[in-house]
C-alpha cells in the first residue's frame, strides 16, 4: 500500500532524530532532515509520481541512496533502517521526541542524567523541578513540557483544515461507489470551514445501512474500526484522523445534514425556534406531533422553523439566527469575487518561483493582479531585500509589466516591523512602491501594551498599507502574540489602512472574530495567500472560508476591487 508524502516525511524525520540520538554523522542527519522537508513541500504525492513511471524531482542534498529510500517508503511505507533504529533506542526516547522542544540532544540528557523511562516519570521530574536545571533546559521549556503532557490527557490533537482536505476527497469518492449509496456529503466542522477539525463527519443516503457501513470499514486507508452498526460507524484512518459515518434514508437527508453540520449551539437554537412553533426538530426531520413535515432538504428544515437558509460557515449561534429571522444575513464573499492577491514572494527572497512564473500562475487562477511582497533585510534567513535590491526588483517588475503579460504585478514589500515600531526600510524607497505590507517577525513575547504600541507606531509610518498576519499565530504551533486588536482596528480605521487575512492554512490570521470586528469598524481586509510557490495561490480558498466565518461580504474585502479602484484605495496610504 503506498504512503502519503506526510508519512514519508515523518519517517525521514524520525530517522534523523534516531540517528542523532545515536550520535551519527551530523551530515547524514542533516540529509534526512532536508529530505523530509523537501518531501513535505512537494505538490504531488511521491507514490503517484512513481505509479505514473515518473522520476522523483531533484532534491538538493538527496543522493541516489536516499532517493532510493524515499521510493521504498513511498511504495511500502516501510524501511528496514527505521525498524532497526527503533529497536536500538529505548522506547521512551521515541515518545519523548514527540513532545515539543525535545530534540535528540535533550532526550539523551533526560534518559542519561535523570533516568527517565516513561512520560509519567518525566511529569514527576518536571513537577519536582529537576528538569529545569539540566544544561540547555530552563523554566521556559519546563513550562511548555508540563503543558504538553497535561494536554495529552485531553484527547488527541485537532487537525488543520488543509491537512484533512486531502483525505476527504478520496474517501467521498470511495463511499459514492458503495452498495446502494445515493448522496454522500461531508458535514461537521469541516463543512463549516472551521480552521481545525476534531473529526470528519460524513453523511450518506441509502435504503439499507449495513452493506454501506461494511463497505466503509473496508476502505484501504482505515487503520482501526472503533464502532460499526447498521446506520453508523466510526473508524480511524492511518493518518490518525477519526471519521464518523451516518447513513440515513433520502427523506431525512436535509434534517440529518443540518444536524450533523452543527454547530451544536446552532442546532440547539434552531430546535428552540421549532419548539416555539410546536415542532420537534431532530436528525430525522421536522415533526408536528408524529407527522413529518420536513426533512429532505436543509432549506425545508429552515423554512418550517421560519428562517431562510443559513450558510454553514455562519452556524455558530453568534447572531446568525437573529440576523436570518430579520432577513439581514450578510451576503458572503466567494472565491470567484477575488480579483487579485496582495501578498506573494518570489525567488528574490524565500520563494521558489520567479516573478514571471508567479504572475502566470495567478493569471491562470483568474486573478487580474498580484503584489510581489518580498521580505526586508532584517530577515537574513529569508535573504531579505535591502533598498538597492528592492530598487532592482522594482525595475524588474516595471519591465515585466511592460511585456503586457495579461496580469498586473504590483510593486510591494513585506517589510519587518522592528522592535521599536520603525520599519526595516527607509521611507524613501517605500514611497516608490504601490503598497507596503508590514509584519512582525520577532519579539513575539512583548507585553500586550508594548506589542500594541509597537504596531500602532508602525501604522503611523507614512507608507504603511497592510498589516500582514496581524497576530503572528501558527495554528497548533505558536500562540498569537498578545495585542489589543480592537485598538489596532480602530487605528486602521482612522489611518485608512488595512489588515490582512492571511490565507496560509497554518496561519489563517486574522481570526473570524477579529474579521467581523474589522468589518463592523469598516476596515477592509486583504485576503492574501502569502504564496511562496505557484501552487500556493490555491490557499486563497482557505482564506475565503475564514472570511465567510467572519461574516465578510465582497465589499468588506480589499482585493475584490478591480485594479483601478484598488489603486485609489492604496493611494490613501502611500501618498
Ligand atoms: P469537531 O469534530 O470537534 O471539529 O466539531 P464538530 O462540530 O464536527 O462536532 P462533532 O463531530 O462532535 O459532531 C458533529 C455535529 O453533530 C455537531 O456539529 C452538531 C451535531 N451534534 C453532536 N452532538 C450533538 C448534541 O449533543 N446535540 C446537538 N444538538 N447536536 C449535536
Ligand atoms: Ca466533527
Ligand atoms: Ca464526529
Amino acid at each position: 500500500m503506498p504512503a502519503h508524502n506526510t508519512e514519508i516525511a515523518d519517517a525521514l524525520d524520525q530517522i534523523a532524530d534516531l540517528l542523532e540520538l545515536e550520535e551519527a554523522n551530523p551530515f547524514r542527519v542533516r540529509a534526512y532532515r532536508n529530505a523530509a522537508r523537501a518531501v513535505r513541500g512537494l505538490g504531488t504525492e511521491v507514490a503517484a509520481l512513481l505509479a505514473r513511471g515518473d522520476e522523483l524531482p531533484r532534491i538538493r542534498g538527496v543522493g541516489e541512496d536516499l532517493a532510493g529510500k524515499i521510493k521504498e517508503l513511498a511504495r511500502t511505507t516501510h524501511l528496514p533502517l527505521l525498524d532497526e533504529l527503533r529497536h536500538q533506542v529505548p522506547a521512551v526516547a521515541l515518545e519523548l521526541l514527540r513532545l515539543p522542544n525535545l530534540g535528540p540532544k535533550r532526550v539523551k540528557l533526560l534518559v542519561d542524567q535523570l533516568d527517565i523511562h516513561s512520560i509519567e516519570q518525566l511529569h514527576r521530574a518536571l513537577l519536582d523541578g529537576r528538569v529545569r536545571d539540566l544544561p540547555g533546559f530552563g523554566a521556559g521549556i519546563e513550562k511548555k513540557l508540563l503543558q504538553a503532557i497535561e494536554e495529552r490527557s485531553h484527547g488527541p490533537a485537532r487537525f488543520k483544515l488543509a491537512a484533512v482536505e486531502g483525505f476527504v476527497g478520496p474517501l467521498l469518492d470511495y463511499l459514492g461507489k458503495g452498495p446502494g449509496v445515493g448522496k454522500v456529503t461531508v458535514a461537521g466542522s469541516y463543512r463549516r470551514c472551521q480552521e481545525t477539525v476534531g473529526d470528519i463527519d460524513i453523511l450518506a443516503t441509502a435504503a439499507k445501512g449495513p452493506p454501506v457501513t461494511k463497505w466503509f470499514t473496508q476502505y484501504e486507508e482505515v487503520a482501526r474500526v472503533s464502532a460499526a452498526g447498521d446506520t453508523r460507524a466510526t473508524v480511524v484512518l492511518r493518518s490518525g484522523l477519526q471519521v464518523d459515518l451516518r447513513i440515513v434514508p433520502e427523506e431525512s437527508y436535509g434534517a440529518a445534514l443540518h444536524y450533523f453540520t452543527g454547530s451544536k449551539a446552532h442546532n440547539i437554537a434552531v430546535r428552540r425556534m421549532g419548539q416555539e412553533r410546536g415542532l420537534k426538530v431532530n436528525e430525522y426531520g421536522v415533526f408536528r406531533g408524529r407527522r413529518r413535515i420536513a426533512g429532505a432538504t436543509e432549506e425545508e428544515v429552515y423554512r418550517t422553523v421560519g428562517l431562510p437558509f443559513i450558510p454553514p460557515e455562519l452556524r455558530e449561534n453568534r447572531g446568525e439566527i437573529e440576523a436570518a429571522a430579520a432577513h439581514q444575513l450578510p451576503e458572503l464573499v466567494e472565491l470567484a469575487d477575488l480579483r487579485g492577491d496582495l501578498h506573494a514572494h518570489s525567488t528574490a527572497t524565500d520563494g521558489h518561483n520567479t516573478i514571471a512564473e508567479m504572475a502566470a500562475a495567478a493569471r491562470e487562477g483568474g486573478l487580474d493582479y498580484i503584489a510581489i511582497t518580498e521580505h526586508s533585510r532584517r530577515l537574513t534567513m529569508a535573504h531579505g531585500l535591502d533598498p538597492e535590491r528592492l530598487r532592482r526588483q522594482i525595475a524588474e517588475i516595471d519591465r515585466f509589466n511592460a511585456t503586457k503579460p495579461g496580469i498586473t504585478v504590483l510593486r510591494g514589500i513585506e517589510v519587518d516591523i522592528l522592535e521599536d515600531g520603525k520599519l526595516d526600510l527607509p521611507d524613501g524607497v517605500l514611497g516608490e512602491l504601490d503598497l507596503v505590507v508590514a509584519a512582525v517577525h520577532s519579539r513575539f513575547n512583548l507585553s500586550r501594551e508594548q506589542q500594541t504600541e509597537r504596531i500602532l507606531r508602525a501604522m503611523e509610518r507614512p507608507h504603511f498599507t497592510i498589516l500582514a498576519h496581524p497576530t503572528g499565530r501558527l495554528i497548533g504551533e505558536r500562540e498569537p502574540y498578545d495585542v489589543d486588536m480592537p485598538r489596532l482596528i480602530e487605528a486602521a480605521r482612522q489611518r485608512g489602512c488595512f489588515l490582512e487575512l492571511n490565507a496560509h492554512p497554518d496561519r489563517l490570521d486574522l481570526s473570524e472574530v477579529h474579521c467581523r470586528m474589522a468589518k463592523e469598524a469598516g476596515v477592509l481586509l486583504s485576503v492574501a495567500s502569502d504564496a511562496h510557490r505557484t501552487t500556493d495561490f490555491s490557499y486563497l480558498r482557505f482564506g475565503i472560508g475564514q472570511a465567510r466565518r467572519g461574516w465578510l461580504g465582497p465589499q468588506d474585502v480589499l482585493n475584490t476591487r478591480p485594479l483601478r479602484e484598488l489603486r485609489a484605495l492604496l493611494k490613501r496610504t502611500t501618498a
